[in-house]
């Protein structure tokens, strides 16, 4: 070992393999090797979120005999890090050439070239990458146990959650694969959680959005969705029906592996919210659905479900002090959350109700649904004190169109030739299902 020289390699993976090793040795026989060690908070910027958290996955590297530091690196960027510690080498496999990693090699690459110092890539490792051991770990990771739980690991580790609904097994694949990745601050934006719609379930099967479409038959649709994806999910549990059937509810949901349900304080025959004032929105008791909220909280028997309430305030016309007297009166009962709803298109009650809200309870989970205020940015969501952001009806409503034009067309024309270019060809329709 030349011992003067100094080397560093970030290391993102729980899970060590062949590979890793053969880029610490190779580091080892160059100098001396600190270790960038990405933050389960920098992790979940780009990929799921590790299972082995990042003071044990610290103390593992570090008693490695090659390893002399470990330093933290928040983000999938080396330059802070590069920057401070201006090491001679910094060694990476060379499969980083391609997809998110190649703007951070870029950068790194800019960085060594400030001050003289050298990349030096290890060829990949045959038949040993983090994509395939994450392939094989993907039955570990999705129990009924990590599935529940992995919702309140994300309100811990993201600035906020991005939902989006999620009404059967094909949107479940749509939502659980769909990916953008950002090279400008090389994160990976994705679907954190899966909405389940009481909307978007009833009008899939043709049906309204007035609690008409059983529990037993909502199961099916969360059941069909989890089979074919790993994603948390929350349900939209409408009202909750009544306090006596709500705390089996409760232990039904927890036991298949949501991580949340959220209920909302209306009574009555349930009407979507998004009619407003147009259709007659009756608020339930406070008291008597804090007692729901509370009763469901004594029925849950796992640790990391969740139960929301729901403010209906705004929608029925009650105003901004009932809101915000009713979410403590929740808050008191138990709930673990509260979505305050609006349909409102400037946004500007929401805006309202966060600022105040937060005040008085810096740390409690928000959830919001920006579908009349979509102009706002989730980013900016977040920042005026929302955590959970869901998009709740997108994939029903760009599908609906997109079907009665083809319908429409082949009517038209009397055939379906005119239709070919706006659809899928079978081939790609065999494709999204995986084997
Ligand atoms: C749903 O998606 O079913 C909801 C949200 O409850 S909203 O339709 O906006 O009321
Ligand atoms: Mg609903």
């Amino acid at each position: 070992m030349s011992s003067n020289k100094t080397v560093y390699i970030a290391i993102a993976s729980d899970i060590l393999h062949r590979g890793h090793l053969n880029i610490i040795e190779t580091g080892a026989a160059l100098g001396e090797v600190t270790i960038g060690l990405l933050t389960d908070e920098g992790i979940a910027t780009y990929k799921r979120p590790p299972i082995i958290d990042y003071e044990t996955r610290r103390e593992l590297l570090a008693s490695m005999r090659q390893v002399s530091h470990v330093v933290p690196q928040d983000s999938l960027s080396y330059a802070q890090n590069l920057r401070e510690l201006k090491p001679d080498y910094v060694v990476h496999g060379d499969n980083w050439r391609t997809g998110i990693q190649k703007a951070a090699r870029a950068e790194v690459m800019s960085i060594l070239a400030e001050y003289g110092g050298e990349l030096v890539e290890v060829p990949y490792t045959v038949g040993v990458s983090g994509a395939e051991v994450d392939a094989k770990l993907r039955p570990l990771i999705n129990t009924t146990e990590m599935r529940r739980a992995r919702l309140k690991q994300l309100l811990r580790l993201k600035p906020w959650v991005r939902a989006m609904e999620t009404s059967n097994g094909l949107s479940g694949l749509i939502v659980e694969h769909a990916k953008y990745e950002d090279p400008a601050t090389m994160a990976v934006h994705e679907y954190d959680a899966m909405w389940v719609s009481s909307l978007c379930d009833s009008a899939f099967k043709g049906k309204p959005d007035i609690e008409l479409v059983d529990f037993s038959s909502r199961m099916q649709t969360i059941n069909d969705i989890m089979e074919v994806s790993t994603k948390p999910i929350i349900v939209d549990g409408d009202t909750g029906g009544r306090i006596e059937h709500f705390v089996y509810t409760v232990r039904t949901l927890e036991r298949v592996g949501v991580s949340m349900v959220i209920i909302e304080d209306k009574t009555g025959l349930k009407q979507n919210s998004l009619f407003g004032t147009d259709a007659v929105q009756v608020l339930d008791d406070p008291d008597q659905f804090a007692a729901k909220i509370n009763a469901g909280k004594r029925a849950q028997t796992t640790r990391d479900f969740m139960i929301v309430a729901r403010c209906e305030s705004l929608i029925a016309g009650a105003g901004m002090e009932d809101a915000l007297s009713r979410a403590k009166t929740y808050l008191s009962a138990g709930a673990d959350g509260i979505m305050i709803h609006s349909r409102e298109k400037d946004g500007e009650e929401i805006k309202e109700f966060l600022g105040r809200f937060r005040a008085g309870f810096p740390d409690v989970p928000i959830v919001v649904v920006p579908t009349s205020y979509n102009h706002i940015l989730e980013a900016d969501l977040a920042k005026m004190g929302a955590n959970i952001i869901i998009h709740a009806n997108h994939l029903l409503r760009s599908a609906y169109p997109a079907m009665v034009d083809t319908a429409d067309k082949i009517l038209r024309y009397g055939r379906s030739l005119e239709v070919d270019d706006q659809i899928m060809s079978i081939k790609e329709v065999l494709k999204i299902i995986p084997e």
